[in-house]
């Protein structure tokens, strides 16, 4: 299963054996490229960047460091390696051999959840495409691009599997993930988060800690699937997506730490006037972020994730792990429920409650996190918390999306929610306050005033070194 190189497309699915696919995706590369020119990091043809590349999909020693010319960057299909006697493990096929091609009943519905996952990739892709302007330093730059060469080549999984098992369906799929665009009024992008903007570099690492994560925990359900193909490739995307969080968590860490410093240095919790990202603006964004994300997991109570659910196509996070019949057709799951006007805890099947248990792992996920950011507010002494917003607040998907409630999930009147929104979202004087603050820093070891350096480093490399290069 060594990843074959000398390829024009790197696999190790030996896709030279099978010329018509080889063909097909042959043709989609150039599409691609196009794509990614146009629509991809802006200005970032000429630079070199110190990058990863998968050379193997093994655990140990996968990645290889170097300069890359950024459209040089070696996209390629990379499958985790197949256990010849892998079962299913959860649904009515449980205990079967898993799938080495698309039955044919669930055709339709594994086409649609491939491309939804497909979609994301690009689309994160495009809404990112301006930060390189305003990076606040070389390492903040290359952390970006690298984040972008990975959804583009996730992109590349999807659009392999839909080349190689669905036809010509999956051909017209594969041109249509690049016809779809983030925030395009008359083709958006799938999912609601995926057409927002990503227009500051405090966004971008509330994206990926926070939007990014769901990648993580949708990933991770899909690595389940009885359709091997799609989970070793999930599982394959799933290692590089660790550093897509990373890039979030120490990247919000960075401006928390250095809002700090500044109210301590100044002795002032007014540190705009110095430069930096105040906590209560960090907190606005959060709250944005996360209840954005938290969207992504669809309804609380779905037929659409019990079918792909009983159907063995999608799992849930850990299946394996989780101590029960792995069939839920006799079992409970306790969600929060809109009724009347109030929320309130009740137990419904199991099975339709899949995308809310996923939601319910994803919660205490992110929370990890938000205690890690306390614990530099805490040590530098200031009195101050950051916070999870409850899952009811700023809903667009679900029932939660009828009703208004404040940070802490009571619920409040459209009147009250329009005279209070501007204490918990970013305001537009919020956006422009911070865009004013994003200045491209490209001198290595220099870094912008609203972020603290990094403390670790990216392939023993220090902050100081040259990240990028400029020719
Ligand atoms: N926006 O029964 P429900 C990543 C629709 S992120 C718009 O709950 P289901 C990445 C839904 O389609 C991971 N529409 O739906 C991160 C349905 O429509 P129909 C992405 C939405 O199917 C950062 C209706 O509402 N991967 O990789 O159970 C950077 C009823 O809903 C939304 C996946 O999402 C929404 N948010 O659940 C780069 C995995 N939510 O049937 C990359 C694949 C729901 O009425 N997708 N709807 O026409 C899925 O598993 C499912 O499609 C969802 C939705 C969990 C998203
Ligand atoms: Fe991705
Ligand atoms: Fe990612």
């Amino acid at each position: 299963m060594k990843i074959n190189y000398n390829e024009k497309i790197p696999n190790n699915v030996d896709l030279s054996s099978d010329r018509r696919l080889q063909r097909a995706l042959e043709r989609w590369q150039p599409e691609f490229l196009n794509w990614w020119d146009e629509l991809g990091p802006e200005n970032s043809m000429e630079l070199e960047v110190y990058l990863r590349t998968a050379i193997s999909v093994e655990k140990e020693g996968w990645a290889h460091f170097d300069y890359v010319k950024m459209p040089d960057y070696r996209w390629g299909i990379f499958l985790t390696p197949s256990d010849s006697d892998s079962k299913i493990n959860f649904g009515i096929h449980k205990g079967q051999p898993v799938w080495q091609e698309v039955p044919g009943e669930y055709r339709s519905e594994l086409r649609r959840l491939i491309v939804t996952q497909g979609d994301t990739e690009p689309a994160s892709v495009e809404q990112q495409r301006y930060l390189g302007n305003t990076c606040p330093s070389l390492y903040d730059l290359r952390n970006l691009f690298q984040v972008n060469v990975e959804e583009g080549r996730h992109l590349w999984a999807m659009v392999y599997l839909l080349q190689a098992y669905f036809g010509r369906d999956g051909r017209e799929e594969a041109e249509a993930m690049l016809e779809r665009h983030s925030g395009d009024p008359d083709k958006p992008r799938i999912l609601e988060a995926f057409n927002e903007e990503t227009p500051d570099w405090l966004s971008f690492f509330m994206f990926t800690y926070f939007t990014d994560r769901d990648g993580k925990f949708q990933l991770g359900s899909l690595a389940e699937s009885g359709f091997d193909p799609l989970a070793r490739s999930c599982r394959f995307m799933l290692t590089e997506e660790a550093h897509h969080m990373f890039v979030g968590e120490t990247g919000v860490g960075r401006v928390v730490q250095r809002a700090c410093d500044l109210m301590n240095d100044y002795n002032t919790d007014d540190i705009r006037q110095y430069g930096g990202i105040d906590l209560p603006t960090i907190q606005k964004y959060l709250n944005f972020h996360f209840s954005v994300s938290t969207d992504l997991f669809g309804q609380e109570l779905s037929t659409n994730a019990a079918t792909y659910y009983n159907t063995g196509i999608k799992g849930r996070f850990g299946e394996t792990k989780i101590d029960d019949d792995h069939l839920l057709h006799d079992s409970n799951y306790s969600i929060l429920e809109l009724c009347g006007d109030k929320i309130v805890s009740t137990d419904v099947p199991a099975l339709n409650a899949v995308n809310e248990r996923l939601r319910d792992d994803y919660i205490v996920d992110c929370d990890l996190g938000v205690r890690r950011w306390n614990k530099i507010i805490e040590t530098a002494g200031i009195d101050f918390r950051l916070k999870l917003p409850h899952r009811a607040f700023h809903r667009g998907i679900g029932q939660f999306s009828e009703i208004q409630t404040d940070l802490e999930g009571k619920i409040i009147s459209q009147a009250e929610w329009d005279q209070r929104q501007q204490d918990w979202l970013p305001t537009q004087e919020d956006q422009a306050f911070v865009q004013s603050l994003m200045q491209q820093v490209l001198e290595p070891g220099k870094i912008a005033g609203w972020i603290a350096p990094p403390k670790g480093k990216i392939n023993r490399q220090d902050f100081e070194f040259e990240f990028v290069r400029f020719n």
